[in-house]
């Protein structure tokens, strides 16, 4: 006994010699592994350690900086055991130190750039607003060692290589949307995935909350909706739904990351779970069955019944007024049994609802059909004349094109979750275009950004949705922030292996897919 614990100690004690030796201290910034890839990275030569004495400055007393302070600290002080303290300062503090500090002097940064200058003495971390300084945060932690990521204490040492970074998006909307009305998923697995978003610097979470098979948010006027509606899911299992506690839950805790919930209550199409619960929305009058298949098309709202815009004013109302964000998402897509000249009225008098609430429309290309409203906004996933449609009415165009960013796709025939109607999505495909160059008409001035969508009809628990998600989430985050002259497959796929001990240490059940050397 006693020579067995011996002998594994010099083991254990070998094994961190050796860890300790083989990594040596950074020194060039440009070889540090960041996704997405910054605007721009200067290197020093020089590095900068976090020791026992390092604490994080925030300038000035602002709650709001102390709070991304204290979320840097949060994730540094459980693997270093150092102890970092956030504290307000109005000037330079001591060697040794991280700075946060907002600065309205550099207009190039706008309002989520950053420029992290690290020096061996100091790290200074600058933005226009809170939300560049939280991605300098994230940058940050992206240049610590992996195992930083860990929440037990490691070993350091904490080293970071000196040089400057100054680093901006090039889309204001980089988004997922997450299915959680075929499969629900719970606030919890919300949370994690709200946090591994704003890891990769994305900044929209979009909620598809109400489809055939389950209606999945609290509306207080029409409670069947969730107490019968809420009751499956695909395959038939006991489906769920968010108390209105639990989205404003949701809602905060995103916006404590950057991260704007955009709720989707989809419309006149794909309304089973609504139909289901109350017959007078049916153009029969009579309710139909809960669904728990995977057909889409075959459900339409009753477009000429005056019931049906007092109950969709009724759901918008409710969920605007939870909703700080400026989009409401109206669906409308796939509305095979609506006859289009009940479709263009029933979406023109819907954008009317969400205009009335103080909402900006958000809808699937199919909307451009109608005559869109100001600031209306196309989601462009399946026809790119409707989208064209759009841009010719002067709407702004979110991309989604399914056969590049359906993150409900599979990597390939082997996959053992997804789907594969668009096409099989391998690692690099999601990576390897351009959302402005994709389709004729619509450039860079016509896209408001990009958005992967994840529909849940294959998946059902974190697991599942994390095979899909990654490595292919990294991908569409850097499609959104990084300049496309500045992408480029070869040199991402390095980065990307590079996560692979990251992603392991925040424990996701990534794909491990063969195009990446990991
Ligand atoms: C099409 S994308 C749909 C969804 C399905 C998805 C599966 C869109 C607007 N409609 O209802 O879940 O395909 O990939």
């Amino acid at each position: 006994m006693k020579k067995s614990f011996t002998f594994s100690s010099v083991i254990a004690a070998a094994t961190v010699l050796v860890q300790v030796s083989c990594t040596p201290t950074p020194m060039d910034l440009t070889k540090a592994n960041i996704i997405p890839k910054p605007v721009s990275v200067v290197q020093a030569g020089e590095s900068f350690k976090l020791t026992g004495r390092t604490n994080i400055y925030v300038q000035g007393e602002s709650a709001e900086l102390i709070q991304i302070g204290q979320f840097l600290a949060d994730k540094l002080n459980p693997p270093t055991g150092l102890g970092l303290e956030v504290k307000s300062t109005d000037k330079a503090p001591r060697s040794g130190n991280i700075l946060l500090v907002i600065s309205e002097a550099d207009p190039e940064l706008g309002d989520e750039g950053y420029e992290l200058v690290i020096t061996p003495k100091l790290i200074t971390l600058t933005a226009g607003k809170p939300a560049g300084l939280f991605y300098g945060v994230q940058t940050i932690r992206q240049l610590l060692p992996a195992k930083i990521e860990l929440d037990s204490l490691q070993e350091g040492p904490w080293e970071i290589a000196s040089g400057t970074i100054r680093d901006y998006p090039l889309y204001v909307y980089r988004g997922a949307m997450r299915d959680v009305a075929r499969h629900f998923f719970g606030v919890e697995d919300i949370k994690i995935f709200i946090d591994q978003l704003a890891y990769y610097k994305m900044n929209v979470l979009h909620l598809h909350l109400s489809d055939d098979q389950g209606w999945r948010v609290e509306i207080k006027s029409w409670p069947n909706l969730t107490a019968h509606g809420g009751k499956t899911q695909v395959g038939g299992g006991e489906g769920g739904f968010y108390t209105q506690e639990q989205y404003s839950d949701i809602v905060k805790y995103a916006a404590e990351r950057y991260v704007t919930v955009i709720p989707e209550i989809d419309m006149p199409g794909h309304t089973n779970a609504a139909l289901a619960s109350y017959p007078e929305l049916n153009i029969s009058g009579v309710a139909t069955e809960l669904y728990s298949g995977t057909e889409v098309g075959f459900s339409t709202l009753a477009t000429d019944k005056e019931i049906t815009y007092k109950f969709i004013d009724d759901v918008v109302s409710e969920l605007a007024a939870l909703t700080p964000g400026p989009y409401f998402h109206i669906g409308g897509d796939e509305s095979h049994v609506t006859k289009i000249e009940d479709y263009i009225p029933f979406v023109n008098r819907v954008q009317d609802i969400v205009l009335a609430h103080g909402k900006k429309v958000l809808g699937w290309d199919e909307i451009a059909l109608a005559t869109l409203k100001p600031d209306a906004t196309v989601q462009y996933w399946a026809r790119a004349e409707n989208a064209l449609k759009g841009v010719a009415q002067g709407a702004k165009v979110l991309m989604s094109p399914s056969k590049y960013a359906y993150i409900d796709m599979q990597y390939d025939s082997t996959s053992i979750y997804g789907l594969h109607w668009a096409a099989y999505i391998e690692v690099d495909d999601a990576y390897n275009w351009d959302p402005a160059t994709l389709v004729p008409g619509i450039g860079r001035e016509n896209i408001i950004g990009i958005e992967a969508p994840l529909w849940a009809e294959t998946i059902s628990n974190r697991q599942e949705a994390e095979y899909l998600l990654f490595p292919r989430l990294q991908g569409y985050a850097e499609i959104g922030w990084t300049p496309a002259g500045l992408r480029n497959w070869d040199e991402y796929k390095v980065r990307l292996a590079s996560h692979g001990e990251r992603m392991k240490a925040q424990k996701i059940s990534f794909y491990p897919s063969t195009k990446v050397d990991w």
